[in-house]
């Protein structure tokens, strides 16, 4: 299941996309900054809640940054826990073009993956 939202904070509010999957009862959320932008820090929020809606903050949290057109080497940054649910990730895409971000998340002794597509412009 994959469901998009876009949210427009204000006119002058750089736009934030939301995506959501749902993973063996975990809701995986993802927000981004809408464009992606070659090579500019951008900061995405991971979120994590359970069957009942309830947020889930004792997890470990990390991305798995890939292009699904060529081999791009490893690169994982970790998430930072921000308490309700949500995790920090700040990191750069230093390439143009289509984006595999798995969000991998460890939570009492299970892995939930969750893969989230980003187009990077110019
Ligand atoms: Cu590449």
């Amino acid at each position: 299941m994959l469901v998009l939202f876009m949210l427009f904070a204000g006119c002058a509010a750089p736009a934030t996309v939301r995506q959501e999957q749902l993973v063996d009862g975990l809701t995986i959320g993802l927000e981004a900054p809408e464009p992606a932008k070659l090579n500019a820090t951008q900061e995405l929020i991971v979120t994590l809640h359970d069957a009942q809606g309830q947020p889930i903050d004792a997890a470990t949290v990390y991305l798995d940054l890939t292009m699904p057109a060529m081999p791009m080497g490893t690169n994982r940054p970790e998430a930072e826990p921000l308490g309700q649910g949500r995790y920090r990730i700040r990191t750069a895409l230093t390439m143009l073009g289509t984006w595999e971000l798995t969000v991998v998340a460890e939570r009492a002794g299970t892995e939930y993956r969750a893969i989230f597509t980003r187009e990077v412009v110019e």
